[in-house]
């Protein structure tokens, strides 16, 4: 599905936009018409001045709003993404101001333009004319914290991945750092962004691999999830569950045995137990960082007996060295088909 959001365009800054349509309006002065009194000339052009501001703010902020999708026809994943990312209000009421603006701007340019029409000194119609751009200017500013709002969320919302929630799907779940994007890069062709530093998942990440008995399978990456209650998780991470939430795919939840992630093994099991409890999944435990065994062979195995008693089956791979990795897709294979198969993962709840 295409991100909804693609076609919105970016809002300017609104000392940007006055600047703008005043340039425009004044660069492009009439000539004076031969069989036009110099009078009626000018008046045209002071009108004309108007028409130009008010078109040119008025086509920038009705073509936000016209391609806004509808929230209420918003797919249930977008919609609940956009109420993450900027609160649907929130969204409605900057719109709202927009238009409201926007038709404002139209109003005073009926207003104005009557009035210089009704006039005969041209000194007075240039005054009219100055008043109509300052009264068109505050009101713009009265909306500033409304565009300022969409200004920072639509570039975002734009960043959006197309998100297809009827193709076979498998959800990338974890604490930071246990090894998403690794393993994500590892089981397609998505590219590892590349960051000369820890680089640290913001958003939804979409990878795709052809599996032939499935045709094309979505991986989702997800931001890293902290163990803790929904009321107090941020935006990164509110975005991971909306896609647990609208993805009916098996979620693979990755654990860090070796604890270098930053979050020790108590953690990411009291993770996993309330996502288990709070979201109805198949979840398929994967250890991660296997190429470290040797030093952290006791965690391992802890990890897998406490997996073992809360009926979650695990598997044990190295993301980075892309061990294990062959068998992991052939669990994957058997969760997508539903197949649940002799001694496989159990559906949770
Ligand atoms: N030793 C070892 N390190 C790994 C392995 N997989 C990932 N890492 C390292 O773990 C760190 C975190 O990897 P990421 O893939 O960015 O982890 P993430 O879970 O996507 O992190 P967030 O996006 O912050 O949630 C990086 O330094 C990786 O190189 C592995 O199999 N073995
Ligand atoms: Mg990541």
């Amino acid at each position: 599905m295409r991100n909804p959001f693609s076609l919105v365009p970016e809002p300017f800054e609104i000392e940007e936009l006055i600047e703008i349509s005043f340039r425009r309006a004044f660069s492009r002065p009439k000539s004076i018409g031969k069989r036009r009194s110099l009078l009626s000339e000018i008046k045209a052009r002071e009108i004309s001045r108007m028409q130009s501001i008010s078109d040119t703010i008025s086509s920038k902020l009705d073509s936000i709003v016209k391609n806004f999708p509808n929230v209420e026809e918003l797919d249930p994943l977008y919609r609940e993404l956009l109420e993450v990312m900027g609160g649907i209000d929130n969204v409605k009421h900057s719109l709202g101001a927009i238009f409201w603006a926007s038709r404002m701007i139209k109003r005073l340019l009926r207003y104005y333009s009557s009035r210089i029409r009704r006039e005969d000194d041209p000194e007075r119609m240039a005054e009219l004319r100055s008043e109509f751009l300052g009264r068109a200017a505050s009101i713009l500013r009265r909306v500033r914290r409304e565009i300022d709002f969409l200004r920072e969320l639509i570039p975002r919302l734009k960043e959006l991945p197309d998100l297809d929630t009827s193709s076979p799907t498998v959800i990338i779940a974890g604490m930071p750092n246990t090894g998403k994007s690794t393993l994500l890069s590892k089981m397609t062709s998505k590219e590892p962004e590349i960051a000369p530093y820890p680089f640290t998942t913001k958003g939804l990440i979409i990878g795709h691999r052809e599996v032939p008995s499935l045709g094309t399978v979505q991986f989702v990456d997800t931001p890293g999830l902290l163990d803790r209650p929904l009321a107090e998780r941020n935006e990164m991470e509110l975005q991971a569950i909306a896609a647990l939430r609208h993805f009916r795919g098996p979620v693979l939840y990755l654990i860090d045995p070796t604890e270098t992630c930053g979050y020790n093994l108590t953690q990411q099991l009291s993770l996993l137990r309330e996502l288990i409890e709070t979201l109805e999944k198949r979840y398929l435990a994967v250890l991660n960082k296997l190429d470290l065994f040797d030093d952290f062979r006791e965690n391992f195995m802890r990890v897998e007996d406490e997996l073992g008693r809360i009926g979650v089956r695990s598997l044990r791979i190295s993301a980075e060295k892309g061990e294990g990795l062959d068998e992991l897709l052939e669990n994957l294979e058997g969760l997508l088909k539903g197949n649940r198969g002799e001694g496989s993962i159990p559906l949770i709840r």
